[in-house]
């Protein structure tokens, strides 16, 4: 789960994973699959929104890298070893990447 603005109030909304039980009633965290071919190696890139409401309202911009987590190693079982931070911090640069794209794109509109 999330807590929005959390640092800065102490009365920030909290989301989870289950879009029922958030305060909108919207989902705040997505998961999407990534193969890294380098190392041949499946992560789930988890990714929070944590902002109130829909977008068209004005509340939220759903672009759902306000806290993103690429973690390796799901499988049954126990877990050999942790990603390369540079890895995370990739995925990380990555996200961010597309998100000012998006917006760029968004803005000319
Ligand atoms: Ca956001």
């Amino acid at each position: 789960m999330i807590k929005a603005n959390g640092f800065n109030t102490q009365s920030g909304k909290v989301y989870g994973s289950k879009a029922a039980n958030n305060p909108d009633g919207l989902e705040h965290l997505i998961a999407v699959n990534y193969f890294d071919q380098v190392e041949q190696v499946n992560y789930v890139v988890l990714g929070y929104e944590d902002l109130f409401g829909p977008k068209k309202s004005g509340g939220s911009d759903r672009d759902f890298n306000d806290v993103v987590f690429a973690v390796r190693g799901i499988q049954e079982g126990t877990p050999t070893d942790v990603p390369e931070p540079s890895i995370v911090l990739g995925l990380m640069v990555g996200f961010y990447g597309l998100n000012r794209l998006r917006r760029r794109q968004a803005d000319s509109i």
